[in-house]
């Protein structure tokens, strides 16, 4: 089907009748078009291993956003991590400290009299969440397989992979003459995971099959029926009562043999062909209400998913994947190193010359974000959905200073609208609670949350002043609502989530204060994350540079939606006065962009600290450019110089997409290249913070996104980073603002090709190097641009 009739290809999503057609997704391709492009899956889209995972960053993820395992792929004994995305510690509770309105005030003072360490001092002790600490997402526990009597597998035999188009983990080998199976995928029409194990010779599969906890309160036992029930109660947080019932409900389908049950455990001997179906439930239904059934969901999963054979679950599983996966392809070019082992070719990958990992690292990228984040689930977190401990690093929480932002930056670019939902329907609730927050914590309008939230959408500041005492974290969440629009231009939408922007806003109007010595408006108290800015011992301070590029940022998309919405005329008036009063982009005595209202870069504690705070403004958004800003654009070049390009996972990877928007590819590949390799990537291809969090996968997506292909405003940009390792290649499937698809191809590291089609019409500056060509898109109409000087073809 041609992209070209965006009428057919709507009808044809809207009859589709999977869950993507339920969804608004102007904008966005559909699946057979996009997949007839992309063609089918090669030897390109896996991750394979000559081994079994011994460590969890081994080990392979495969998730319906709901919930995931972690697929070891080991012989006598196979572990699958499991998890469920509602489990977290504790129960619904509100943390705002009493105390803290009272004192606000006077941490204010302390603040504008550069008493820095006294008001670190008073917030901590006053104005701080109650408890210090939000709830952590914790495992479910395991899956475990035992085959007794199963020798080692005959030498060169084995092989697990994971193919991130079908999303589906393979193990093979062959032991003492026969050949093994086991296949698992995770899926999201039936809500089970499943699991199929065959053999070459009919009754070669026997094993035992336990399932374990680290969770404190739960029991194991076996049931009728093949059925193996794991149940319990969460864990309390730092005071809070887990409040929440789970279940892990595993059923063992045998064709041939028999299954036996003890008391914890299943016994399955000499069976043809076994299937295990894994359903995983709470009594989570929303932030403050805990009265789901989970024995009855659990119950319901297995019951219908029984019903169908294993090939039926995968093929449907595979098709849901693959209508979201296929709407995107990228070919890098590729050399011999792509014929090796995935945890080879990352071994090797800083000297070796391999474009198709970079490619693989994309779409991983991808793969990662349809199966831990779908309409329905909870957003993706720290972790994505893949979590071992029931203490994992930082909570696996919802980081909002930058970690789970950068999760969700390659979903609009690379067409996955759907897999934002989640996050926007966690707006939807942080701006609730955040709105308690505000009004008992500043005695302002709107709504804030500060540096992370929870499971219980939590917003309060939290861990110490110097990390939490932040407003500004569901401000910048209000931008990727906003993007959501500017995206895909569904209006109805955007009228669904205007409130939530406006009161973002509102509550800025009322908690900007002047800042005495210069008269601009600022925040007070904040902070530039998590940065000690070497006056006194932490971080606190009035006005950080990047809380004006947030609020400068919001303000704009709330003025903007106002328009679109034709609403709201004197509050827009009220925003566009108030951010001709904010602190502007200002560059420094070392050149570089200031990130405080005063020059204290030259003398922070770190100077190669992770975050890059007030580089927001380059990227993600887009305030400061080389074209409208070549001043302040040079002054991020200078910070990013000083700052080094090595950092945590998440860090680097914010780099690559900055460097990307200075259109320097050569740099931005030089970092890549580091994320790519084994410091900060794990044989699975996990980032590696280290430990590991999901949020440098993301953020790395993104950046060789950016660098082929960048949307500001109404211009779209072609190749401008490409770098001289990606002389030939192509990227089809990507979108761009004002509802706009975008296929690339590039020779000889010129652009070759470019087809643009924008599905509502309108004006688009197209460029590449130095050329740019106006034009004037009919709604659904492909336009086909060649060579470097983009001549219409
Ligand atoms: C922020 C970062 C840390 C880490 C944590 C989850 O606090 O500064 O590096 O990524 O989030």
């Amino acid at each position: 089907m041609s992209l070209d009739d965006f009428s057919v290809s709507r009808r044809a999503l809207v009859a589709g009748g999977s869950t993507i057609a339920a969804l608004s997704l102007i904008g966005a391709p559909d699946a057979e078009a996009a997949g007839a492009a992309a063609g089918s899956a090669t030897t390109d889209d896996l991750l394979w291993y000559r081994q079994p995972a011994k460590l969890w960053t081994e080990a392979l993820p495969v998730g319906n956003g709901r919930i995931g395992a972690m697929v070891f792929g080991g012989v006598s004994e196979e572990r699958l991590q499991l998890n469920e995305d509602t489990l977290w510690a504790g129960g619904p509770y509100n943390p705002v400290n009493p105390q803290a309105k009272a004192a606000l005030p006077e941490v204010r003072k302390l603040i504008f009299e550069g008493r820095y360490d006294e008001a670190q001092a008073l917030a901590k002790d006053k104005v701080m969440a109650v408890p210090l600490r939000q709830m952590s997402y914790q495992t479910m526990g395991d899956m475990l397989l035992s085959f007794p009597g199963l020798g080692e597998p005959e030498a060169g035999s084995y092989r697990r992979e994971l193919d991130i188009d079908a999303a589906r983990a393979t193990t093979r080998f062959r032991a003492g003459g026969v050949d093994y199976t086991r296949t698992v995928v995770a899926s999201p029409a039936e809500q089970v995971i499943a699991v199929h194990l065959t053999a070459s010779k009919r009754g070669a599969i026997g094993f035992d099959l336990k399932l374990a906890s680290p969770q404190k309160h739960h029991s194991v036992q076996a049931l009728g029926g093949g059925e193996l029930l794991l149940a319990g109660t969460n864990n309390e947080g730092f005071g809070i009562p887990g409040a929440l019932k789970f279940q892990t409900r595993t059923r063992v389908v045998a064709s041939g043999g028999r299954v036996a049950a003890a008391n914890d455990s299943l016994t399955v001997r000499g069976a043809d062909e076994v299937t295990i179906l894994i359903a995983m439930a709470t009594s989570y239904r929303n932030y403050a209400d805990v009265g789901g059934d989970p024995e009855a969901a659990t119950k319901a999963q297995i019951a219908a998913a029984a019903k169908l054979p294993f090939r039926t679950i995968a093929e449907k599983a595979a098709q849901d994947h693959r209508a979201i996966f296929r709407r995107v392809s990228i070919d890098l070019g590729r050399t011999a190193e792509a014929d090796k082992s995935t945890d080879e070719r990352i071994a090797q990958s800083e000297s070796a010359n391999d474009p198709a990992l970079a490619a693989l690292y994309f779409k991983y990228g991808r793969y990662l974000l349809i199966t831990s984040s779908r309409p329905g689930s909870q957003p993706a977190n720290l972790q994505g959905i893949w979590n071992e401990s029931v203490n994992p690093p930082w909570g696996s929480k919802y980081t909002i200073n930058i970690n789970t932002q950068m999760n969700y930056w390659p979903a609009e670019p690379t067409a996955m609208p759907e897999m934002v939902e989640p996050l926007i329907a966690m707006v939807r609730d942080i701006a609730q609670t955040g709105a308690r927050t505000a009004r008992d914590m500043y005695g302002a309008r709107g709504w804030v949350c500060h540096h992370n939230t929870d499971l219980w959408r939590a917003t309060c500041p939290i861990d110490g002043p110097q990390f939490g005492l932040w407003p500004m974290g569901g401000a910048w969440l209000c931008l990727h609502l906003w993007d959501r629009y500017d995206y895909g231009r569904d209006a109805q939408y955007l009228a669904s989530v205007y409130p939530i922007l406006k009161g973002a806003c509102e509550f800025f109007l009322d908690t900007l204060v002047k800042d005495p010595e210069t008269g601009w408006m600022v925040t007070n108290p904040s902070l530039s994350p998590e940065n000690n800015h070497g006056h006194g011992a932490g971080s606190l301070c009035a006005g950080p540079t990047m809380d004006m590029q947030i609020i400068r940022a919001l303000f704009t998309a709330t003025a903007s939606a106002a328009g679109v919405l034709k609403q709201d005329p004197r509050f827009v008036t009220e925003l566009e006065a108030m951010r001709g009063r904010l602190v502007p982009n200002r560059i420094g005595a070392q050149g570089q962009l200031m990130e405080w209202k005063d020059d204290w870069d030259a003398g922070v504690k770190d100077l190669h600290h992770r975050h890059v705070s007030h580089l927001f403004g380059l990227f993600p958004d887009a305030q400061i450019n080389p074209d409208d800003t070549p001043d302040l654009a040079a002054a991020v070049r200078k910070s990013l110089e000083i700052r080094g390009d090595k950092a945590t996972g998440w860090a680097t990877a914010w780099r690559i997409n900055l460097w990307a928007r200075l259109r320097d590819g050569n740099h931005a590949h030089s970092i890549l290249r580091f994320l790519l390799g084994s410091e900060r990537t794990y044989p699975n291809m996990f980032d590696a913070h280290p430990p590991f969090q999901i949020d440098g996968n993301f953020g790395g997506a993104s950046g060789i996104t950016e660098m082929l292909m960048q949307s500001v405003g109404t211009g779209i940009h072609l190749l401008p980073a490409l770098p001289d390792a990606w002389p030939s290649g192509s990227i089809r499937g990507l979108r761009a603002r004002g509802a706009c698809m975008v296929d690339l191809s590039w020779k000889g590291g010129a652009l070759a090709q470019a087809r643009i089609v924008s599905m509502i019409g309108g004006r688009h500056e197209i460029r590449c190097g130095e050329v740019r060509r106006t034009i004037d898109f009919a709604p659904g109409k492909a336009r086909v641009l060649a060579g470097p000087d983009l001549r219409t073809a």
